[in-house]
């Protein structure tokens, strides 16, 4: 029967003439519990070997008060080996960022929008691409027709909402930037006629209507017809009107700034 032992269960087999690992190898950490055991262990051995020569080296400089060329190279070997060890930390470290970002991606699909991969390597920005930034915010003017709801969806989908305008400045920035034509904003009265709520829910506070706006309908329509119940910028006056939700107008979206 083979003697065991006891650390590790292992069968103790002879040692002679193969290289025995010395009780300092237990305890320098992760050598021998690598998926490459037999380049750690060479590499352990080496780091090893190495540490022992400095010592002998050091005691050598303290005794002969000189620096041997061979001590340099040693100095210099234990350094490399330090620099790609840190090498191979950092590899694995950009290797588990890639994998946490993918995870993100799929969790948050407008990733791609403000952090584009460029050569390899991600890199954020405020807005997404094509989108206007404006203080904290990032808005998106369509360049195709759509009813409210479609407009409403479409924002929905690139991650934001319709915008909502809250204040004069914000109002001017959306009038400079929609000066082709009607653009749906996020504001309707659909569910309650006159009570004007933004596409989150929260009411209406302090409105840019054009003056005998809202009317509940549309402004160059001189019937009798009555249901306007969405809000579109008007171009170069700066102020609302209510239209038909059906109509097919573009639309701005609005959303959160990527800033750090
Ligand atoms: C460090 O890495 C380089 C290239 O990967 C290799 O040539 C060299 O032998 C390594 N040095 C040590 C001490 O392991
Ligand atoms: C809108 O445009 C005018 C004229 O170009 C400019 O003076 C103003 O600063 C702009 N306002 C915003 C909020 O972008
Ligand atoms: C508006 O009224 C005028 C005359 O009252 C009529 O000629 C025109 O066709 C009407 N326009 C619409 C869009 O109904
Ligand atoms: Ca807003
Ligand atoms: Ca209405
Ligand atoms: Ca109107």
């Amino acid at each position: 029967m083979m003697p065991v032992d006891e650390t590790t269960d292992q069968p103790v087999y002879s040692t002679v003439g193969q290289p025995t690992r010395s009780p300092e190898a237990q305890h320098t950490g992760n050598c021998g519990q690598s998926s490459h055991p037999n380049r750690l262990a060479a590499v352990c051995l080496f780091s090893l070997s190495l540490i022992a020569n400095l010592v002998l080296c050091v005691l050598y400089m303290t005794g002969s008060g000189g620096l041997s060329q061979g001590c340099a190279k040693m100095v210099r070997d234990l350094e490399e080996l330090r620099a790609n060890h840190s090498r191979e930390t950092e590899v694995e470290r950009e290797k588990k960022k890639i994998a946490f970002m993918g995870m993100l991606e799929k969790k948050y699909s407008t990733l791609d929008h403000y952090c584009p991969v460029i050569s390899n390597k991600r890199v954020c920005k405020p807005c997404p691409q094509d989108w206007k930034q404006f203080n904290s915010k990032c808005y998106y003017f369509s360049s195709e027709g759509k009813t409210w709801m479609e407009s409403h969806s479409d924002c929905i989908k690139r991650g934001a909402e319709l915008v909502i305008i809250e204040s004069k400045e914000e109002q001017e920035f959306i009038t400079n930037h929609t000066r082709e034509g009607y653009y749906w904003i996020g504001l309707n009265d659909q569910e309650k006629e006159d009570t004007w709520v933004w596409a989150d829910r929260t009411p209406l506070q302090n409105g840019f209507w054009r003056s005998g706006e809202p009317d509940d309908q549309y402004f160059k329509d001189n019937t009798t017809n009555k249901d306007a119940d969405c809000a579109v910028t008007v171009p170069d006056e700066n102020r609302w009107d209510d239209t038909f939700c059906y109509f097919q107008w573009n639309h701005v979206c609005e959303t959160d700034a990527f800033l750090l």
